[in-house]
């Protein structure tokens, strides 16, 4: 039912599209009944009358009804579906741009005016507009979340465009709606929704490096192939683009994109076997670090708030 309940000024009116073209369609259909009712009963056999009703062959009034009823309610729905795409894809003035770019299996949200990089929690104001960009790094992925109203794929080599008002704080669920290989189930998404000024507090969070402190699990995530994979912003070696960026991973309520909870001890599983909750997943499992080494990585990376 989610859908039937749109947080986006665009959903809005796809939904509203949605009632008046049900309510058109039923207005149709109880005519259409209401016809056949009267012409049963009306025109029903009575016993011992054997002839032929008239027949309506060639009557030119009765076709032209029913070609013409059809196509003006045909050309009529034709012109609000063109009304309401102009809504929906109307540019909005000083809208914030957001690129999201779909992986296999989890989502980037790169906030360009404010240098932010951020993984699988959309964090967006209420009542900003937003210029969406859709991107894809691998496959052809769906940014579906049903309370948006509507959705948008991510095609590799293309970028497409997507604008969103989003008119009520809230914390909405969404996940990927075009297949994209095995873990496609598992490539979940949250968007929170927040007033600006909660909003930009985020945005001024996420906007900071983690300060280097030379701990051991700073030093275990630096000693391993963590780094070719994943940044953190703070750590001169740690620039990989492969994985989600982990700056600020103490911040995000679940990992592998809602597949577990971000607890330590699902951190813990999940770097040193991460196939066990994720089969399939881009990212090797670490089964060989010493526990104490595992115990000191997971400790710093939910650190990173
Ligand atoms: C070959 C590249 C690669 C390497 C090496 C790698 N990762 Fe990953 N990592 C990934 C990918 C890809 C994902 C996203 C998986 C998904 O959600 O489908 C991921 C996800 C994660 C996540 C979950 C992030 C989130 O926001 O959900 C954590 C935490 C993580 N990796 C930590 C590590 C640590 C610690 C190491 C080193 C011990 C490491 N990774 C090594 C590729 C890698
Ligand atoms: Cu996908």
């Amino acid at each position: 039912m989610e859908s039937f309940d749109p947080v986006t000024r665009q959903g809005l009116s796809i939904t509203n599209l949605f009632w008046l073209e049900l309510a058109i369609s039923a207005a149709l259909l109880a005519l259409v009944i209401g016809v056949l009712t009267y012409a049963l009963v009306h025109y029903r056999a009575r016993p011992g009358d054997n002839t032929d009703p008239p027949q309506i062959h060639g009557n030119s009034r009765l076709e032209l009804i029913w070609t013409a009823t059809p196509a003006a309610t045909l050309a009529v729905i034709f012109v609000l579906v063109v009304f309401t795409m102009r809504t929906v894809n109307a540019a909005q003035d000083n809208a914030q741009p957001l690129v999201i770019t779909g992986y296999q299996w989890w989502w980037q949200y790169t906030y360009p005016n404010q240098q932010v990089i951020a993984a699988n929690e959309l964090h967006v104001p209420v009542g900003v507009p937003l210029q969406v960009s859709l991107e894809s790094a691998d496959v052809i992925h769906s940014f579906h979340v049903p309370q948006f109203g509507w959705m948008q794929d991510l095609v590799p080599g293309r970028t497409n465009s997507m604008n969103i008002l989003v008119e009520r704080a809230g914390t909405f669920d969404g996940s990927c709606n075009q297949y994209c290989g095995l873990q496609h189930a598992w490539m979940r998404l949250r968007v929170v929704a927040d007033p600006p000024e909660q909003f930009n507090a985020w945005v001024q969070q996420q906007a900071a490096s983690a300060t280097p402190s030379g701990s051991r699990g700073e030093q275990v995530f630096q000693q391993n192939t963590c780094v070719s994979c994943h940044t953190i912003r703070g750590l001169p070696s740690a620039g990989g683009t492969v994985g989600p960026d982990l700056t600020h991973l103490g911040s995000r309520a679940t990992l592998g994109a809602g597949v577990v909870d971000n607890t330590p001890d699902n951190l813990r599983a999940w770097v040193s076997n991460p196939q066990q909750i994720k089969p399939g997943v881009l990212m090797p499992a670490f089964s060989s670090l010493p526990a104490s080494d595992l115990d000191a990585l997971v400790q710093y990376l939910e650190s990173l708030k």
